[in-house]
């Protein structure tokens, strides 16, 4: 793996070197139409003087590779500046609040049907973005954004249980391992559930049966009577370093997101080693799949830059070497092939969905009724 991203760094560089033209650091940041011919447009069309010279990013944790942001600041010159969440909702608090300051964030599929209802995504510029063509066009035009007018994919996944084998030698196939008092009991303080009003809910849900979508009235008490049960044993509700305790060895599962159990499995950089020992699986009953998507604010400050940055990170190689960093799923058709022998092994060992498991994968949607989760995750956290 080690080889593979030098290989691909290597390619960067050599691409990098192509396309000529030094990189310009003004602060210009009004929004252009782009692609024009001014004296400091080069052959990749991106106009330099229009470059601001910082853009502000913000991402869900553990969900870049930072060598992409300085082979981004290499060519174009601009500093992109992360700053971290761990859900959608705690993004839209921020976002809601207005003058956030942040060019650009990475909704989930149900969040971007938020965000474009709410008026907070400026619309797309597609003449800016001609790696668009890399993109699976089965993987466009989703439910949430169609012809993805506000968003456009980063990265998708699935959430189920990553597990260290040691602890669970026949495997797991039941969220009854998570949820079932007289079988946590044993690892309690052990295990975590994603701090996330739509991912907890919804794992309980599937695990009785129902739509992770459902707000029926007695499907959510039962969600509660079982939320509530876990609770004492759990460590944390945790969305933020489950790859690393799972690495550790201080937990011994958590309900996670496909890239975190790849994470915990393979390392991350020079952040964590991994551990063999991890596994992932979406339970019988079912699980989650979700994408998320670039999204540029209405007041994003610096947009014509936001979208070199899109464009930048749709090359495939630059898709590769993130994917290969991360261990998501790239919407990047033109990635795939560069993606390593051995994440791909992992792929097909669960940490990406096969056709069965398609069967039991389902999305999140927004409706009238999907605030019911945000008060019944309030309900739970408080007890
Ligand atoms: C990475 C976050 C994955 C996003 N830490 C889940 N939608």
């Amino acid at each position: 793996m080690q080889m593979l991203r030098s290989v691909l760094l290597v390619m960067l560089l050599v691409l990098t070197a192509c396309g000529g033209g030094g990189a310009a650091t003004s602060p210009g940041n009004e929004y252009g139409t782009g692609g024009g011919d001014s004296g400091s447009t080069t052959t990749d069309g991106v106009d330099r003087s229009k470059l601001a010279s910082k853009l502000y990013f913000y991402n869900w944790s553990d969900y870049i590779d930072p060598a992409i942001l300085e082979q981004f600041k290499a060519e174009y010159g601009v500093e992109v500046v992360v700053d971290t969440y761990d859900s959608n909702e705690d993004m839209l608090a921020k976002i809601r609040a207005g003058n956030s300051g942040y060019d650009i964030v990475v909704p989930s599929d149900y969040a971007v049907q938020i965000m474009i209802a709410e008026g907070l995504a400026v619309p797309i510029d597609k003449s800016l973005l001609s790696n668009i063509v890399h993109l699976d066009p089965n993987l466009l035009d989703q439910y949430f954004d169609k012809g993805n007018v506000y968003s456009v994919p980063y990265m998708y996944g699935i959430t189920g249980i990553a597990y260290n084998t040691k602890f669970f030698p026949n495997g797991i196939d039941s969220w009854a391992a998570i949820f079932e008092p007289d079988q946590i009991a044993q690892f309690a303080g052990k295990f975590s559930m994603l701090d996330d009003a739509r991912e907890t809910p919804g794992a309980a849900l599937r695990y009785i049966g129902q739509s992770l979508n459902s707000t029926d009235p007695a499907a959510l008490a039962r969600v509660k009577e079982i939320l509530l049960a876990q609770k004492p044993y759990l460590a944390a509700y945790n969305s933020s370093d489950v790859n690393r305790k799972l690495a550790s060895e201080e937990y011994v599962m958590a309900h996670a997101w496909s890239g975190t159990a790849m994470q915990a499995r393979n390392g991350l950089g020079d952040e964590f080693s991994g551990n063999p020992n991890i596994a992932f699986v979406i339970p019988k009953e079912g699980g989650m799949i979700w994408m998320d998507n670039l999204v540029i604010l209405k007041d994003s400050p610096n947009a014509y830059t936001a979208h070199v940055f899109l464009n930048f990170l749709m090359r495939p190689a630059v898709s590769a070497q993130n994917t290969e960093y991360i261990g998501y799923l790239t919407p990047n058709k033109d990635a795939l092939e560069l993606i390593s022998p051995e994440v791909r092994e992992l792929y097909a060992q669960g940490f990406a969905p096969d056709e069965a498991m398609y069967q039991r994968l389902e999305w999140a949607v927004r409706n009238e009724g999907t605030t019911a989760f945000d008060d019944l995750w309030t309900e739970i956290k408080s007890r």
